[in-house]
């Protein structure tokens, strides 16, 4: 097998399913399958407070998860075992982790609100993430106070975001997630699809006089921002009748100086980052600046703050009493050794309604790997499946495959104590949904109660037997609980960071590279291939025949429109 010359391949000592402390766990399995929740909760009135920790405005609460005492220690020994410490603070040192693409992972830098230094290949980058944060000051100051103006010198009241993935994800999610913070008379409008719809409807709603376009790519070579861009710049170039109005429409936010120039836009009005902050995790810099631009810098640094302080817990607090130790622990130990499949994300909280996306390109690009950092087969599972919807609405769907389906299948409920949106006793109703549901996953209902329930209702001896089967749940269902004080900048950017470092814990249990993303590179090059041959218009038989059936049907329908 050819291998970068980047990689290091330095051997596993042991493989991690051989590990003794594997074996034991297993047993923990073996054993907790024959206990239920409900009776651990019994026999521990403090399993609540032994099991849940507060911090950085977040309270989570593990205790409804199919664990105990043992279990939580030996997912600590194994995390020892397999060098988290060591692997964490070679994470904050600049290290390069990202041994495929030989590259430091370092967005933790990008919040580093302490005087410490951080080097990357000897060199500070501090200076540099700190100017880059009075250059985002400076700018997002002049749009906001409305001394940017637009080519006819109106202040500009609708900024659209164009780009993709890591590139839109994380802006688009936490200006839904902190609307009450947006500026009142600016609209941000995020534009990622290909689909010409996504751009159309967004260009239909907006005033090109006032409009300013925010063109985030790393590269600067990802088709479909690019071709967005395009239709953005086109756009404004007739209305606006001259080429110059560029300059007060669009700017960029990319490493790539030369692209960036080459599309159009003056340098000046470039906003860099560097290439160990990789684009999922990449939100904490210039990639932000729509979102710096809705709710204010001083926000954006209160986010970075939040982010800050979950990180120092992350570095320096004791494996058990660590929250993204514990979350990630948590999720070996459903994925590896109960079994599950897939993981729900379920924000009682309308305005994270993005927040399952965010995760769901988190989690599943970092750790959806199946080689290890040695290139070899993992052999066992990695990333589970990471979905979800905002509650209440998941409640009257899916919930019932929660409740009653065949798979166990755990669930992060996310809450704010306090709400932006006080509206009579509705933020009561949803924290009572948020909480009664953990506690129906956890307890279920037995056949007993089933009966109790159905001869209060009045119903005869018959109609219970025939009826009460239906009615059980079987519990045992397991769930963490984030209750955040309220979300706002700083706990936003808190559980961010706990997310990210609880995929970087998951990454080193499973010895996994958590910051390439090969499948996602194989997608953007698939797809050039496929243009060009649609582009020559020919009879294309250079593919499997359903490829090509699919394309000469498109050619076919292309020829036929006059
Ligand atoms: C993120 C991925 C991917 C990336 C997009 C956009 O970690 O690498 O989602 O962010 O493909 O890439 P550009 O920012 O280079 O346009």
């Amino acid at each position: 097998m050819l291998k970068n010359k980047h990689v290091k391949t330095t051997p596993e000592p042991t493989p991690l399913t051989e590990l003794p402390v594997w074996q034991t766990l297993e047993a923990h399995q073996q054993r907790l399958s024959q206990v239920h929740m409900r009776d651990l909760f019994a026999a521990d009135p403090k399993r609540f407070s032994r099991f849940s920790l507060d911090h950085a405005g977040i309270l989570f609460d593990y205790s409804k998860n199919l664990m105990d005492d043992s279990v939580m220690s030996d997912l600590c020994a194994l995390a020892e075992q397999r060098g988290l410490p060591d692997q964490i603070e070679r994470m904050f040192s600049g290290e390069t982790i990202n041994a495929t693409e030989g590259r430091s992972a370092l967005h933790t830098a990008l919040r580093n609100r302490g005087p410490s230094a951080v080097y990357v290949r000897g060199e500070d980058v501090m200076p540099d993430v700190i100017s880059v944060l009075h250059k985002m000051r400076a700018f997002t100051d002049r749009v906001r106070g409305g001394d940017w103006v637009g080519y006819a010198g109106d202040a500009i009241t609708d900024v659209v975001n164009i780009g993709i993935g890591g590139s839109d994800l994380g802006p688009v999610m936490a200006v839904q997630a902190l609307a009450p913070y947006v500026k009142d008379d600016l609209r941000v409008h995020f534009v990622s699809n290909v689909d010409g719809t996504h751009i159309a409807e967004t260009l239909r709603k907006v005033n090109p006089r006032t409009t300013l376009f925010v063109i985030v790519s790393k590269t600067f070579t990802t088709q479909e921002t690019l071709a967005n861009a395009h239709a953005a710049r086109r756009w404004l170039v007739e209305q606006a009748g001259d080429e110059k109005a560029i300059a007060k429409h669009f700017v960029a936010v990319s490493t790539n100086l030369q692209a960036v120039a080459d599309f159009g836009i003056d340098t000046d009005a470039m906003f860099g980052f560097w290439d160990w902050v990789g684009g999922r995790f990449s939100v904490w810099s210039a990639v932000g600046l729509s979102l710096a631009l809705a709710i204010g810098i001083d926000r954006f640094e209160a986010m970075l703050e939040g982010g800050h302080e979950m990180d120092q817990h992350f570095r320096e607090a004791p494996l058990l009493r660590n929250l993204p130790v514990l979350m990630g622990l948590l999720g070996v130990w459903y994925r590896n050794f109960i079994g599950t499949h897939s993981h729900v994300i379920a924000p009682y909280d309308q305005s994270l309604q993005r927040f399952p996306a965010y995760l769901q390109q988190l989690e599943m690009e970092s750790n959806g790997k199946q080689v290890d950092t040695t290139a070899a087969s993992v052999g066992y599972h990695t990333c589970p499946v990471i979905w979800g919807e905002p509650g209440t609405n998941g409640q009257h769907a899916f919930f019932q495959l929660l409740h009653q389906g065949t798979e166990v299948i755990p669930v992060d409920f996310i809450a704010p104590i306090e709400t932006h949106n006080p509206v009579a006793d509705q933020h009561r109703l949803l924290l009572a949904n948020c909480f009664s549901q953990s506690e129906a996953l956890m307890r279920g209902r037995t056949l007993g109660e089933a009966i109790d329930e159905l001869q209060e209702q009045g119903l005869n001896d018959a109609e219970i037997e025939a009826l009460a089967p239906f009615k059980v749940f079987p519990g045992n269902r397991p769930s963490n609980t984030l209750l955040l004080d309220q979300l706002t900048p700083k706990t936003l950017g808190a559980l961010i960071a706990l997310y990210e470092h609880k995929v970087f814990v998951q990454g080193v249990i499973w010895g996994v590279n958590s910051f390439d993303q090969w499948g996602v590179e194989l997608g953007k090059k698939l797809a050039k291939t496929v243009v060009d041959e649609l582009d020559a218009g020919l009879v294309v038989s250079s593919h499997d025949s359903s490829t090509n059936g699919l394309m000469n049907r498109v050619l076919a329908a292309i020829q036929q429109t006059p």
